[in-house]
């Protein structure tokens, strides 16, 4: 069957709600055949419109209701629909059905988003991503609602509203949009050492996404597996895109913010149009319960992840999204996602974030989608058949029969009756707690630095590099001092030469002795001494699944390659290297002056798919400048054409010419004349070069050694 057909269960039951105007006439909401929808009803011609009109009231009414709240976070997003398969049954670990068996299909809806902007701002935010998977299972909806980093800035969901108030945009001016580089976010941030660890995620290019598809997934906190036996296991959550890891450039995400804020949307849905599927493997870090104690950190606490190293991830099956949604509203903005759906064979532990968690997701819906039967709407339905004695409310679809609503009851026979645990009831996990009742944190919460050490020191150079450019341009935007200072000293905790490279670019200095950092994770009566941040030994020095540097990078699938040419170009050249990255499964795009065709010098004509109006290098993967005198001789006329190729040099991006096309290279204030020389197939720059080495120089996406280097990047 091809991936295409598959038509899953999902799919079939959202076609009893969907709506095909093909061939059919308009109507009223009520059925009623319309013969005039161009014109309101009036008291003659120029006359006043009359209330009787119920056709226009009708129209304007619906109208004035369709908006409805945006999500309070991860307001922006985009989704598709798709499958999952395990690999092999993990019945040793988990019981849940959708677990067991390699040749189960289970559909799913996966919906990614920018957390602090609102509905309509750019993708490219320097934000964190959220990666939310609802998997329709024989056994109910379980929903994976995780994000595109491991950890979170906060240990307790008291402290999210104080969180999100401090980076959504600032109350009195509602400025700015879609951006932490403000005071209050750092004034926060500042004052909460836990979030230090979260902060390096954050300031890496992990925040700043090439593309949906190319961003790994976990679903942050411990959770727990239990098999048929009870027995329990720990277990993080990974997913691991098949494309890789991969990020643009700062200067990079805020231009494309211009040129295409729709840029990662587009992305998604024009990958699955073009049948080009994106696909993660669903990872575990599976972890007895008898080890609980063994690492440094608290399994509990939702800013450390488990280094790979320590315990290794097992890629369980695998994800396909294959298919675009048929309508925004109804399936995108609809979804309802909640970390406390969950099924037979997954629950919760007691990570206080979780916890609070476990409330916040249902209370949101009750507000943004209006009531209690959320899911009843079509993208939220169980597959699983739905039985119990909840009734009525706002827009109630169900027609529930029987004067029944009850339990226990004899009238209906006890039904709906409760499922049997062998049957696939949920049994929630006996735990034994022997506890006071405390407003506190645990103390093995209190390491707020050594993971964040550990993911800075195991970055490449030039990712210590861009994430210390980040902090700097995010602090050179917080306009108070003292603000800034006390993220230097923050900083100092993390490693003394990032504190150093940032505070250099800030004007400001690294105390030698830097103030023990302000903890406020505490009550007002309590002694700020006992709840000062510990400094935990790391087991493990240098982490590389946390460096992007050592992703995937054996393919350029999907990569979008601007071709530059003008009329007189060499088309056999051209020709060539289009079916090579073609075979590739890349896309090479026609861009020149004009938009229409363009003829080679050998009399051909091709179709011009961009013209350099509409096409700009920051929505590109990588550049190549076709050969022919003529050609070149006309973009090196076209400023756009010079800029094109010097801002994919600035952006680290691989560059290919042929032939006379090198002398775009040359014009090009950035590109040193020296490597255009020798052509630098370590630096991405190939001049007349095969088809084979550019598709190779694709796949390693981008040649940071071209930048220029901070000193002491330790
Ligand atoms: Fe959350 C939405 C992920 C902590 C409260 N969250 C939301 C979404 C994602 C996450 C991906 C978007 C769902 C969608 O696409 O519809 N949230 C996380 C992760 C967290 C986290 C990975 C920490 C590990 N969230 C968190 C806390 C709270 C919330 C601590 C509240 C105490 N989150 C919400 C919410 C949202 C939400 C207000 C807004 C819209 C929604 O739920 O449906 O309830």
């Amino acid at each position: 069957m091809k991936q295409t057909d598959l038509v899953n269960q999902k799919t079939e039951d959202l076609s009893f709600n969907a709506e095909n105007a093909d061939g059919q006439r308009l109507t009223t909401n009520h059925g009623l055949p319309i013969n005039d929808d161009q014109n309101s009803l009036k008291t003659g011609e120029r006359g006043g419109t009359l209330l009787e009109d119920f056709i226009l009231r009708e129209k304007i009414t619906h109208f004035d209701h369709e908006r409805i709240p945006e999500r309070i976070v991860h307001a922006r997003g985009a989704a598709a629909h798709g499958y999952f398969q395990v690999y092999e049954s993990m019945e040793k670990y988990t019981k849940a059905h959708f677990l067991q068996d390699p040749s189960l299909i289970t559909p799913v809806f996966v919906r990614f988003s920018t957390v602090a902007g609102s509905r309509g701002s750019t993708d490219l935010a320097r934000d964190v991503r959220g990666f939310s998977v609802k998997f329709y299972t024989e056994q109910g909806v379980y929903d994976l609602v995780g994000n595109n980093m491991p950890v979170f800035f906060i240990q307790d969901a008291i402290k999210f509203p104080d969180l999100i108030h401090a980076v959504k945009p600032e109350p009195h001016n509602e400025i700015p949009q879609a951006a932490s580089a403000h005071d209050t976010f750092w004034d926060f941030i500042s004052l909460m050492p836990e979030s230090m660890h979260m902060i390096m995620w954050t300031m890496s290019d992990r925040a700043i996404p090439r593309s949906y598809r190319m961003m790994e997934g976990f679903g942050v906190h411990t959770f727990r597996f239990i098999n048929a036996e009870g027995k329990s296991h720990f277990v993080k959550f990974h997913w691991k895109p098949l494309l890789g890891v991969h990020s643009v450039c700062w200067d990079e995400a805020q231009k494309i913010s211009g040129k295409d804020p729709d840029f990662h949307r587009r992305d998604l849905w024009e990958a699955i149009e073009k049948g080009a599927f994106p696909e993660w493997e669903l990872g575990v870090q599976i972890v007895p319960e008898d080890d609980e104690f063994k690492f440094e950190f608290d399994l509990l606490d939702p800013t450390k992840l488990i280094p790979e190293e320590l315990v290794p991830v097992k890629r369980i099956g695998k994800m396909v999204l294959n298919r675009n949604p048929d309508n925004f509203f109804a399936e995108t903005e609809q979804v309802a996602f909640h970390p406390g759906h969950i099924v037979s064979g997954i629950d919760f532990t007691n990570d206080p974030l979780l916890q609070g968690r476990l409330f916040s997701y249902t209370d949101t819906q009750l507000i943004r989608l209006g009531g209690p039967n959320f899911h009843e709407i079509p993208i939220n339905r169980s597959v699983a058949p739905v039985h119990n004695n909840q009734r009525d409310g706002y827009m109630r679809q169900t027609i529930n029969k029987g004067s029944v609503s009850y339990q226990p009851n004899s009238l209906g026979g006890g039904c709906p009756f409760q499922a049997k645990a062998m049957e696939g009831g949920f049994v929630s996990h006996t735990e034994r707690l022997d506890s006071k009742k405390v407003r506190a944190r645990s103390k093995s919460f209190f390491d707020h630095f050594s993971q964040a050490t550990l993911f800075y020191e195991s970055q490449t150079e030039a990712e210590k590099q861009h994430l210390t450019d980040a902090l700097r341009f995010e602090l050179g935007k917080v306009e108070t001092e003292a603000i800034r200072q006390r993220m230097v000293g923050l900083l100092a905790q993390v490693n003394k030469n990032l504190a150093q490279n940032v505070a250099d670019a800030l004007g400001l200095i690294v105390p030698e002795t830097p103030e023990q950092p302000m903890n406020h994770s505490f009550a007002a009566d309590a002694n700020p001494d006992d709840y000062q941040p510990i400094q935990a030994k790391s087991a493990v020095k240098k982490s590389d699944a946390l460096s992007m540097n050592h992703t995937s990078k054996d393919t350029i699938k999907t990569r979008q390659i601007a071709a530059l040419v003008a009329d007189g170009f060499d088309d056999k050249t051209l020709n060539k290297v289009k079916k090579e990255l073609e075979k590739e499964g890349a896309m090479l795009i026609i861009v020149a002056p004009k938009l229409g065709t363009v003829k080679s010098e050998a009399g051909n004509e091709m179709k011009v798919d961009q013209s350099f109006l509409t096409a700009a290098s920051v929505l590109f993967d990588a550049v190549f400048v076709a050969g022919g005198s003529k050609s070149v001789e006309a973009l090196l006329d076209e400023p756009n054409a010079v800029e094109f190729v010097d801002e994919a040099f600035k952006h680290c991006k691989p560059i290919a010419a042929q032939a006379e096309g090198v002398e775009l290279f040359k014009a090009s204030s950035r590109i040193n004349k020296e490597l255009v020389k020798e052509t630098h197939p370590l630096l991405g720059i190939l001049v007349d070069k095969s088809a084979a080495e550019f598709v190779s120089a694709i796949a390693q996406h981008r040649f940071w050694e071209r930048e220029k280097r901070d000193k002491h990047l330790k």
